[in-house]
Parts: C-alpha cells; structure tokens; sequence
C-alpha cells in the first residue's frame, strides 16, 4: 500500500533571470528580467518535489517572504496537494484572496503535485489523466516595438512550425497604425487565425474605439482591453462588440475567475499557473470554464502549462511565447518537446517530468 510520505523541509530560491533578446514592451509593461520564486520541497521519502511562481520584473522577494512564512505550518503534513493547499489558504487568504498570495501558493502546490507523482513513480500527466496524447500551440510575441515587416515574419515562423494561431500586441497611440499592422499580417498569412494583446491599456471610450476598427478583421480574440478588475466593463464591451475577449492573466483564483464566467464577461480563459496556485488552483478554474463551455488557453509558464492541457477536456491551445519560453529564457533544461507539426509533447517521466538549470539560477540569484 502507498504511504503518502511527509514533509520534511522545503527549500526556496529566488532568481532574477534576463531576457536573452532584450526588454519586452506592451501597452502597459516594460519587462527586463522575469523572477522566478523556486520551491523544493523534500518528504520524508527523500523524494524532491519543485514548483514555481514568476513574475515579470516586481515583487519576487515579497513572494518568497510570504512562502517563507507558510513553511513551517506544513512541516511534518502528508503530501496531499489539495489539502494542503486548503490549509494555507485559510491563512494567508486574510491578507489577500488573490494576486501575491497565490503565487506564492503556486510555488508550493506544483511542487506538492511534483512530489507526490515522483512519489507514485507515474508522470504528473498520468497520475491526473490524460485526455490527449499531444497538444496545439499558438505563437505569441510581445512586440509592440517591433516594426510591421518583423511582425509578419515573426507571424509566418510560427505557421511554418505548424502553431495553429498567432497573437500579437496593440496599443499603439495612432488605432490607424495598429489596424495597418495587423492588415499586413493578415496579407502576407491569410486565413492564419489571429489574435491581439491590449495588456489592459485601455479604458471604456478607448476600447470601444479600437473595437470599432477591429471587428472588422475577424480576429480570434481580443485579450484585456480593460484593467482586469472591471468585470462589469468587460461584459459591457462584451455587449456591444463583436470580437470575442480573452481574460486571465491577471485574474488570480477560482471566485474571481467564476465572476468573469458568470457575468459573461470573456470567452478565452488564460489562467496563469504560477499566479493562480498552481496545479490545484488551474484545475479548479478549467472545471468552472468547462461548466461555461468556455476553453483555457493559458498565459506563460508555457511548457508546464501545455503539459497541464493533456489533462484538460476543455482548451483551445497554449501560447508559445517567442523568446520567453522557460527553456529560452534558460529557467528550464528539459520539459517535454514541439514535435515536427508544431504540438506539444509532454515529458513521460515521473513527476512533471521539468529540470530547471540549477547553475543558471544560482548565478542570478538575488
Ligand atoms: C505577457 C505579459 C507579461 C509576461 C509575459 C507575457 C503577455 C502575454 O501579456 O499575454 O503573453
Ligand atoms: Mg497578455
């Protein structure tokens, strides 16, 4: 009979990694370094178990404080991820229901759901069951400062490896300019499903007028037009707009997630992993969507996040960030591969089969 092993000490890093192709720019963000909160947590097996939780330059040492903190309150606890994750909620949920507290519980439960498959000897994909063996991508650049001609050639790499849509960003201060970028993609790869990024830079007047121009062009989504809190604004845009919306990556728990549902408020749900507490608190919030018929399709993390999708009946595809995938931005060694007709292939070994570079994170350790 399996003995579900206990934890005995659980052990953080916290790096500051660059981004190998200089700064990113949105509408909102410039982004020079992601920081990775990492936690290995040891049981009393001897068996490792590591998770993780990013951010896109702020905030990191808050995330491993507030980790720190919960430590010793699950020492010596069986490794059952729901469980614990219950636990600490309870607790921390008194100074935050959502944003630094979970992600710093993301860190811990990828890494309780690491453990306790390592534990089973059985891939984390097997032992939550898989419904698909491989799973499709889309190409997304944070590229707001990239010139047209670089964005359609951006854009047709990712056709070539075979991701089935492409997401770009807009915001630029002239709505003409956006427009004209967009066309010249949709020239130079027709028919190539396309999405867009406003990163939250808009307000009400704003997005209506840029929605005006877009719904038009027949694009796969359009992803946080509004600041992420004004479920209410999203489902009033949603109203009067045609373009569906993508929400999510700055949307932190199953409640605030089941609102946006409830209201009517998006039709792509780009839960984040390493924001929303991990394994537990994505799975919960893909169950919710799939009572709403509506598909996941995840922010970053991309190789954990993919895999994660071989279990989820409900997805549209998992987003392929050029340049930013945990393997380019060496946080990642090994994770699974894109085989040739560009899907993703989870890792089959135990755990979530993900080794991160160890020297590179202890050289950029803060
Ligand atoms: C994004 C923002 C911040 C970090 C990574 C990616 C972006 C996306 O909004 O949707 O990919
Ligand atoms: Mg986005």
């Amino acid at each position: 009979m399996f003995q579900v092993p206990k934890i005995k000490k659980i052990e953080l890093t916290t790096a500051r990694v660059p981004l190998p192709e200089g700064p990113w720019g949105d509408q909102i963000h410039h982004v020079e370094n992601i920081e990775v909160v990492v936690a290995d947590v040891t049981a009393d097996n001897g068996v490792t178990g590591t998770g993780f939780s990013h951010t896109s330059g702020w905030c990191g040492a808050t995330i491993a404080a507030l980790v720190r903190e919960m430590i010793p309150d699950v020492i010596g606890l069986p490794v059952s991820p729901r469980a614990l994750w219950q636990r600490s909620w309870k607790y921390i949920h008194d100074v935050g229901g959502a944003g630094v507290t979970t992600h710093a519980l993301s860190a811990l439960d990828i890494a309780y759901w690491d453990l306790l498959a390592k534990s089973l000897d059985v891939s984390l994909y097997d032992l939550l069951g898989k419904v698909r063996d491989r799973v499709p991508l889309y190409g997304s650049g944070i590229n707001l400062n990239l010139s047209a001609d670089e964005i359609v050639d951006q854009v047709k790499r990712w056709k070539a490896k075979g991701f089935i849509a492409a997401k770009v960003k807009v915001g630029k201060p002239d709505i003409e300019e956006d427009v004209e970028r967009l066309k010249a993609i949709q020239e130079a790869v027709p028919g190539f499903p396309l999405a867009v990024d406003a990163n939250q830079g808009w307000d009400l007047p704003a997005a209506l007028r840029a929605f005006k121009k877009f719904d038009d062009l027949d694009l796969l989504w359009i992803e946080e037009p509004l600041p992420s809190d004004d479920i209410l604004g999203h489902r009033i845009l949603r109203e009067r707009v045609n373009t569906p919306l993508a929400m999510g990556e700055n949307i932190y728990n199953l409640n605030q997630f089941n609102q946006y549902f409830e209201q009517g408020s998006c039709d792509y749900v780009q839960a984040d992993l390493g924001r929303v507490g991990g394994i537990t608190g994505y799975l919960d919030i893909a169950a919710a969507a799939r009572a709403h018929n509506l598909p996941m399709t995840p922010h970053f993390v991309f190789e954990l996040s993919a895999s994660l999708l071989s279990t989820i009946p409900n997805i549209y595809a998992s987003e392929v960030t050029d340049g930013g995938t945990w393997t380019d931005l060496r946080i990642f060694k090994s994770s699974g591969h894109v085989d040739e007709d560009g899907f993703w292939v989870p890792p089959t070994g135990p755990g979530h089969g993900i080794q991160l570079d160890r020297d590179y994170l202890e050289d950029h350790r803060f």
